[in-house]
């Protein structure tokens, strides 16, 4: 169990992540707000101690791996990496911008601490997997997470990783599902529903879990007994809201792909106890 003081930590470092993910996605207008809230707390938990990286050495063989196959939520990766010393902090407010190093969706030939470019729903899970066997075929002890998103588990190509890595017992990859319940244009209920996900992952041989995705003890929890369950490729299921923690996300009917104000942007992190300088143009 994580001590008191950690889980303090881990969350205060998920308060840091959704305020630079909104400051940055506030400098462009618009941006992926909700799938990107959602995953924070897995983030926090991953770079906030999980994940053997180093900020200095973003390449180094040693590392874990993190696949955003949802690489639409990059611009939360992005806060991470930053609040992490990946890069300094003021390229966020260069996102999705002309010459950026820091593209709308996530690219490893660009950003220093991306691990795979992503982008195209679905391959995230074929990535991931490769590197995971190459690793455990090298003998190396590296671990590779992998976050889907829900409506990402439409595609067929995350079915046909799932077969594979059932059968493959990959314990040096932990896959999360982050079940926000919504799609780009709706619930997933209402589009191709995807009925229990715990229980299709594990009827694949996976050892799957479901945890309260905003929950950071319950997220590390999931890990510790994701990695203790040797001989078996696992999932997480998170469960979670799209747009969490962003005011005028979590309100939105529709909060995929969104344009908002300043005026907007400055309340959300204000209520994230935040009110610093952050206006459109002005570099954080
Ligand atoms: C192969 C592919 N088809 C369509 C898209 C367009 N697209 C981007 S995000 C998205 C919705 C994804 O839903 P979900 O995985 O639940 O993401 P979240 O709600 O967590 O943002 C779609 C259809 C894409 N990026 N890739």
């Amino acid at each position: 169990m994580l001590a008191e003081q950690e889980v303090a930590r881990l969350k205060d470092f998920a308060r840091e992540i959704r305020i630079e993910t909104l400051k940055a996605l506030g400098h462009l207008g618009f941006g992926h707000v909700g799938g990107a809230m959602s995953v924070v707390e897995v983030l926090a938990v991953l770079y906030g101690g999980v994940m053997r990286v180093d900020p200095k050495h973003p390449n180094m063989e040693e590392r874990d791996w993190l696949v955003l196959s949802k690489g639409h939520a990059g611009p939360a990766l992005y806060a991470t990496l930053a609040l992490r010393g990946f890069f300094p902090k003021d390229m966020l407010c260069t996102l999705n911008q002309g010459g950026t190093n820091l593209p709308s969706h996530c690219d490893r030939n660009l950003t220093p601490g991306v691990d795979m470019t992503t982008g195209s729903l679905g391959q995230g899970m074929s990535t991931g997997l490769g590197v995971a066997l190459g690793l455990r075929m090298s003998g190396k002890d590296n671990y590779v997470y992998v976050i889907l998103g829900d409506g990402e588990c439409q595609e067929g190509q995350v079915w046909e990783g799932a077969l594979y890595g059932g059968n493959a017992c990959l314990d040096n990859l932990i896959v999360f599902v982050d079940e926000n319940k919504e799609q780009l244009d709706g619930y997933t209920k209402d589009i191709n529903s995807l009925g229990d996900l715990k229980e299709k992952w594990e009827s694949f041989g996976w050892h799957a879990q479901l945890v309260d995705g905003h929950d950071v003890a319950a997220i590390y929890e999931a890990i510790r007994q994701a990695k203790a369950a040797k001989g078996r490729s696992s999932v997480i299921i998170l469960d979670t809201i799209k747009g969490k923690g962003c005011s005028f996300a979590e309100e939105a009917k529709l909060n995929h792909h969104m344009r908002f104000t300043p005026a907007e942007v400055t309340e959300a992190l204000k209520a994230l106890g935040y009110d610093g300088s952050w206006e459109r143009g002005e570099r954080a």
